[in-house]
């Protein structure tokens, strides 16, 4: 477990570190978004966790920076307001994570993580972890809105072996175990685990592409209310929508800017950059819906021959470069059919990585529900203001992301790295 730990804090750190090395001090301490902090905002959040969490609460040590707490406080300040605060300086950021973990890996190496310590001590730096890569995720999203010639690069995802069609896979009502209580990594809102009766539903096998949004665009979905909710009328009114976030008209067709690379768009890539409201209005004129959040975790999770509930789709091994598009391994979606291996047991694909998946449910605690570290991790957010995504993106690190994950925001925000899946109700002789 302790080697575990330490290999997972590493990883992360590197992936901190070669974020914000890859842009000069102007990118790192500008905001690139009112929605975004800047880099180096994140990074000292990042120490700042961790101090608080290992150092402080585990390690019971003295701070290292008690000073700075509020500065890195995402409660007491918004996200536009970080760049007017009296940040540390991209070299005082740098060193001061780098105290922290000095720190921490000394509080690693006399914590107890073996019998009733496992599960709070080893769950304090898995959660570190996870938060560490969360914000890497957001980071990425930072450098997706910056300006300017492209700094990352990664080599492209795997491609499919042959030609992919969509198909629709029908899932029998029943029930299924949601959440779980035996992850040790699981975050307070995963948990607990729960039975739930489902009913008969119909999940596409793929998440929608470019190619099939395109043809919403063309067939004038943009400007046809009545595909629409009332909220998503008035945002795609407000925001002038028109197409997804990056995509840039060129004549007749359109281009993408992924990381400021400009191409035109992959056909059967998964779609990204779309908010809620547009997947919405996508799946009305599709004739279907977006799955509801417990309808995507039984089509991920459950497995009918066994009657259990699986880690991952495939299975309960953890994620490896043949399953899913995870952790900034590509800088985009991989074309559908490209994870073959990665395929629930009732064989949708591409469910883990590659997008997160917008679903029809607001943010609610399952039956049970105990905050935990604070309230102001989920509970805060339980309530109708904001939508659930499952699934994980390119850029979810396989850290923060696994079957029972759950993430949200809000319904207006397409600079996080989301698409979508179509769900229906069955017909009637389907279920007969
Ligand atoms: C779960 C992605 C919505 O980034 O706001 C990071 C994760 N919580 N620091 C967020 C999180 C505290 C959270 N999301
Ligand atoms: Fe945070």
């Amino acid at each position: 477990m302790r080697d575990r730990v330490a290999r997972q804090l590493a990883r992360s750190r590197a992936r901190s570190t070669a974020l914000t090395d890859a842009v000069d001090e102007h990118d790192l301490v500008r905001q690139h978004s009112k929605l975004m902090s800047p880099l180096v905002w994140d990074f000292a959040h990042i120490g700042n966790q961790e101090e608080l969490w290992l150092v402080r609460d585990v390690g019971g040590r003295e701070p290292v920076r008690q000073d700075i707490d509020d500065m890195y406080d995402a409660f007491q300040n918004a996200r536009a307001d970080r760049p007017s605060l009296p940040l540390l300086s991209p070299t005082g950021t740098r060193s001061y994570v780098q105290e922290v973990r000095d720190k921490v890996m000394d509080v690693l190496a006399s914590t107890p993580l073996e019998g009733r310590k496992l599960v709070e001590n080893a769950f304090a730096f898995g959660m570190i972890v996870q938060h560490e890569q969360q914000h890497n995720e957001t980071m990425l999203a930072t450098h997706q809105l910056r300006t300017g010639d492209p700094v990352l690069h990664a080599p492209l995802p795997p491609a499919p072996a042959g030609p992919v069609i969509n198909q629709e896979i029908l899932v029998p009502a029943g029930p299924f175990t949601m959440g779980t209580s035996v992850e040790p990594w699981a975050l307070d809102n995963e948990r607990p685990a729960h039975q739930v009766h489902v009913d008969a539903f119909v999940i596409d096998k793929y998440p929608v592409t470019n190619g099939m949004y395109l043809e919403f665009i063309t067939s004038g979905g943009y400007d046809q209310l009545r595909w629409w909710s009332e909220e998503g009328w008035a945002y795609r009114q407000k925001a002038n929508l028109t197409a997804p976030r990056f995509w840039v008209r060129d004549g007749d067709r359109w281009l993408r800017n992924g990381f400021g690379a400009v191409e035109p768009i992959v056909l059967d890539e998964p779609v990204v950059h779309v908010c809620f409201y547009e997947a919405e209005a996508f799946a009305a004129w599709a004739g279907k819906r977006l799955p509801t959040e417990t309808e995507w975790e039984k089509a991920a999770r459950f497995d009918p021959a066994t009657g259990r509930s699986r880690r991952y789709p495939w299975g309960d091994e953890d994620p490896g470069p043949e399953h899913a598009n995870l952790g900034q391994t590509h800088l985009r979606p991989a074309r559908i059919g490209a994870y073959p291996q990665g395929e629930s047991a009732y064989g949708v694909a591409q469910m883990i990585g590659d997008v997160w998946e917008w679903t029809s449910s607001d943010f609610h605690a399952y039956p049970g529900f105990v905050a935990f570290p604070y309230r102001e991790y989920s509970e805060v957010f339980f309530g109708p203001d904001y939508k659930m995504l499952r699934g994980g993106s390119f850029g979810a690190d396989a850290a923060a992301c696994r079957g029972t994950f759950r993430n949200w925001d809000y319904p207006i925000r397409r600079q996080i790295f989301s698409g979508f899946r179509l769900a229906r109700d069955p017909r009637p002789d389907e279920t007969r």
